[in-house]
This record gives structure tokens, sequence and C-alpha cells, in this order.
């Protein structure tokens, strides 16, 4: 039986539309989920939103609807956007379902039961664009006098009755986690929560009562959850909790929490305590990825400078952004973004080299030998170390997405597009045509097995343009998974099923600046 593989994304505060950044991780997180499913794990990817608290409320109340009606409008714009991106979720889950008020009442219960909630009252500061609680002394001075959280958004004094949860009883218990350089990744963050918590951990508050908008605290009228502890219930919700067989005994604990830089401490400390009081196994990894920036700026409304990920999609191709994002930034690292810099990366690699490869090598099978294939034709050492180092350089790739390295394994691929350019280059079959038709035979064919390996390597990045390139040259759709890169028989098989190849269509077209971009 394949062995289980849950990951999951953030869930977004639908208060507005998707951003770019919202699009990055759910891209990055489509790449993994793809990823391991071609290496043939039973995969289970969960993303969603995350609609209630203060902020949704305060938002719904600008615009002059209930926060439920706001949360549906806008909900509806983030699942819209992860089907407009490829991003293959098994599951988008609103916090708003049934199903997840009950696991979040269930996982409160057995928080209680395991002793760790009392009832007091919280003083502090909040910030409700954080969702989140902050000491005195973390905050800063703005520049006109008022207090600013770590993440530099406005805090207000907050004063109410409410339910704590021990969180300095699990001091030890996390420091102990967090030494386990697996758990959180990148390095530089998990240094930043192993320096928070050695800085010692005060209970938290997790419950409100100074607006409704939330979950239902059990048998505690007037009091709603903090955000935070139903929010990331979710990640049990979508397998079904409290009932613990299922999907639950089959892919919990999460192999991967991927979220973003700003929220690792609920997901790295809060999360984990949580889960250890209800007697739950932790997640295998969190990992914190970097923030987006529109040419190095973040973007916001007031600088007019955001954009919608779906127009951008629609713009350039929703291959060519998902590339771009899964190449061009160091994934943990930040990373800016622009129209100039899609189009320039998209065009190098993506139209020039790889869709040119394919391209001319397609192209001369089906002028020259008729779209025949041939799978009797006579190697010649070139054709064999060209086949080696595409092999060893997919190989790589694979290593690198293991460890979340998308941009260097982007790398490696691309260097085994250029060795089979340099093949083309050499071999020059088209001068072959006359003067030796049985080689020029030869290396078409060695370029049409090189260009499906690569289109199966690449397939998690670019799953649309992978899939159409691997209909011409006659891929049956179950076998296009990583376990079919070492299948020796498929060309044979191929060539013996009498495929013609037909007139190949370019696949990744190279792109232009829109004019108000140009
Ligand atoms: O934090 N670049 O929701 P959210 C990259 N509801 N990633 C970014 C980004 C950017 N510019 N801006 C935000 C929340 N993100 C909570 C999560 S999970 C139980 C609850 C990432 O809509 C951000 O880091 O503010 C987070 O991982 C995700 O987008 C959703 O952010």
């Amino acid at each position: 039986m394949a062995e289980p593989f849950y990951i999951t994304t953030a869930i977004s505060y639908p208060n507005g539309r998707p951003h770019i950044g919202h699009a990055y991780e759910a891209i990055a997180a489509d790449v993994i989920a793809r990823f391991q499913r071609a290496k043939g794990r039973d995969v289970r990817f969960q993303t969603g939103t995350d609609e209630h608290g203060l902020k949704m409320a305060r938002k719904a109340e600008e615009q002059g609807k209930t926060a439920r009606e706001l949360a549906d409008e806008m909900s509806g714009y983030f699942k819209a956007m992860c089907d407009a991106l490829d991003v293959s979720y098994d599951r988008f889950i609103r916090t708003v379902e049934p199903d997840h008020h009950h696991a979040s009442q269930a996982i409160w219960q057995a928080m209680e039961a395991s002793g760790d909630l009392y009832l007091d009252r919280y003083e502090g500061w909040y910030s409700v664009r954080d969702e989140a609680y902050y000491d005195e002394s973390e905050l800063t001075d703005g520049a006109d006098g008022e207090k600013l959280s770590p993440q530099g958004t406005p805090v207000e004094w907050t004063r109410e009755e409410s339910w704590f949860f021990r969180l300095s009883n699990y001091q030890d218990k996390l420091l102990a986690l967090l030494d386990d350089d697996a758990f959180l990744r990148p390095e530089s963050r998990r240094n930043e929560m192993k320096a928070f918590v050695s800085g010692g951990l005060r209970d938290l508050s997790i419950s409100r009562t100074s607006f409704d908008w939330g979950v239902p605290v059990p048998g505690s009228d007037g009091h709603v959850m903090y955000v935070w502890v139903d929010a990331l219930t979710n990640y049990l919700t979508g397998l079904g909790y409290p009932r613990m067989d299922g999907d639950m005994a089959k892919y919990w604990p999460a192999d991967l929490h991927l979220i973003g830089k700003d929220i690792v401490r609920f997901h790295s400390v809060y999360w984990p305590a949580f889960l250890m009081s209800a007697g739950l196994p932790l997640p295998k990894q969190v990992f914190g990825h970097g923030f987006l920036l529109n040419r190095g700026e973040k973007e916001s409304k007031s600088v007019g400078n955001v954009t919608d990920p779906v127009l951008l999609a629609e713009t350039f191709g929703v291959d060519a952004l998902r590339y771009f994002l899964m190449r061009e930034v160091a994934f943990g690292q930040d990373g800016s973004y622009s129209p100039e810099a899609i189009v320039t990366r998209a065009n190098a690699e993506l139209a020039n080299s790889f869709g040119n490869l394919a391209q001319r090598s397609l192209s001369m099978i089906y002028k020259n030998l008729d779209g025949k294939l041939n799978a009797g034709y006579a190697r010649h050492a070139d054709d064999i170390a060209l086949a080696d180092e595409v092999a060893g350089r997919i190989a790589a790739m694979k290593n690198r997405f293991e460890t979340l390295a998308f941009s260097d394994g982007l790398e490696e691929w691309m260097r085994a597009v250029f060795a089979c350019n340099a093949y083309v280059d050499e071999q020059a079959p088209w001068a072959l045509k006359k003067s030796d038709p049985a080689r020029m035979e030869a290396v078409l064919m060695t370029l049409l097995r090189c260009t499906r390996d690569l289109a199966i390597a690449v397939r998690p990045v670019v799953p649309a343009g992978s899939d159409r390139m691997l209909d011409q040259i006659g891929v049956p759709k179950d076998a296009r998974d990583y376990a079919a890169l070492s299948d020796e028989n498929w060309f044979a098989a191929l060539a013996q099923s009498g495929f013609v190849l037909g007139k190949p269509e370019g696949i990744f077209p190279r792109l232009d600046l829109p004019e108000s971009e140009a």
C-alpha cells in the first residue's frame, strides 16, 4: 500500500480577495503534493479559508455586511484562485462548516480534560490584523507614538474574561521539539522560535467574550474560541477528527504544514502544545516560507500595487506563473516578482529552451519520419551519454525537491534541457537526412525519449503544459509518474503500439510584456 503523505497550507483570512502571497503558498504546496503523488505516495492535500475572528467581524461591519456574508463572498475567490492555478487540493475547508465546529469543540474538551484550561481575566495587547496577543516587551513605538506589534501592526489594549491555556507548562517539551531540526524549517525560523520559547512562555488567552463571531466554547456561554484555536484545528477537521479511524488514522500526523514566516509561532509553539495537551501526535514538519514582494515592495492597498494572482495567470499563463514562482525564489527566503521577471524567466527557460527542444525534435520526427517511431535504432555513445546525463540531472532534481529546494531542483532540470539542446546542435539531425538517415532516426528517437523524461520530471511544476506535451508524444495518462522514468520498455511498447506522432503544436509560447507594462 502506498505510504500516506498529508500536506496542508495555511488557511487564508477571507477579509479581502487573495493576493500573490496566497497564490505563492498554494502553488508551492501543490507542487509538493504533485511531486509526492508522482513518487507514488498516497497524498492528501488540504487548503481553505479561516473565517472567524475579530478581523473578519470588523471588516464585515465596515462593509455593512454580516461576517458570514463577507466570508461566503470572499471564500469563493480563494477557491476560484486555487482552481484557476491548477491547485489539486483534496479538500477546500471553510471554518464555518459544521464538522469544523464539532472538531474544534472536541479538541477544546480534550485540552480541558487534561487540566490545561482555566477561566481568568485577560488584560493586555492584541493586534486584530495579526489576530495575536503580544507581550508589552515585544512592542515597538510607531511614528505617532502608537504601539506596534513585531509585525508592524497596531495593537489595542484588551480587557475581558477569558479562558486560558497553560502554555507555560509546555516550555520544556517545546524546547526539546525545537531542538529537532526536522520539525521546523528553515533553520533561521527554528532559531527564532527557540529564542522565543527560551524567553519564557505565558499562558495563552484562548477565548473572547466581546464579540460572538467564532466557535462557541462548549459549556461556557458568551465565550467564543480565540480564532487561532479553531483555525489550527482545521488540519484535523479535514481528516474526520474527533473520529480517530479512517483518514485520521491514515494521514495524521501531517507530513508538512506549509505556511508563511509570519505565522511560524502559531504553528511551531501553540499548535504542538495544543496537540500535546489533547494527546495527539505532532506534525512531522512545519516549513515557514518567505514573503513574495512586488518589485521588492510589500503589496498594499495604500501603495496601490496589489496584483490579482488570477489576472496574472490569465496574462502570462498558469504554467509560466507556477514555473516562475518556484524557479525564481530560493524557497524559504523572500523573493520578488515583476511582469518583466516573469516574462524573462518563462521565455528563457520554458519557451526558448524546453519548448523549443520539444518543438524542433518532434517536428523533425513528424516531417522527416512521417511521425513514426522506431525502437530498434542503433545507439551511439553520444546518445547513451545524453540519456545518462538527463537521468542523472532528473535524479538530482528529485533530491532537491525532496528538501523543498525547488529553485535548485529546476536548475538541474534546466541543465538537462541545455544538454539536449547542445546535443541537437552537435548532431545536426537536419543535415543527416540525406547523408545518414539511420543516424538521423537514432538522434530523433533519443531526443523524443529525453523530452518525455523531462516532461515527466517537471510535471509537478507545470502540469498542464507537461500533459499536453506527453499527449503529443503518445505517453498514456497512467504512465506519467516517476516510476515511468525507470520503465525500460515504455519506448518499445509505444513504437509497437503503432502510435504515430501528429503535427506538434507549440506548448510553451513566447510571452510579450502586456502593453501597460512595456
Ligand atoms: O495568516 N508572500 O491568513 P493570511 C508569501 N488565517 N506568503 C504570504 C504573503 C506574502 N506576501 N502574505 C501572506 C493567516 N502570506 C491565517 C492562517 S493557518 C491555521 C491560519 C501567507 O490570509 C501567510 O504567511 O494572512 C500565510 O501562510 C498565508 O499566506 C495566509 O495568510
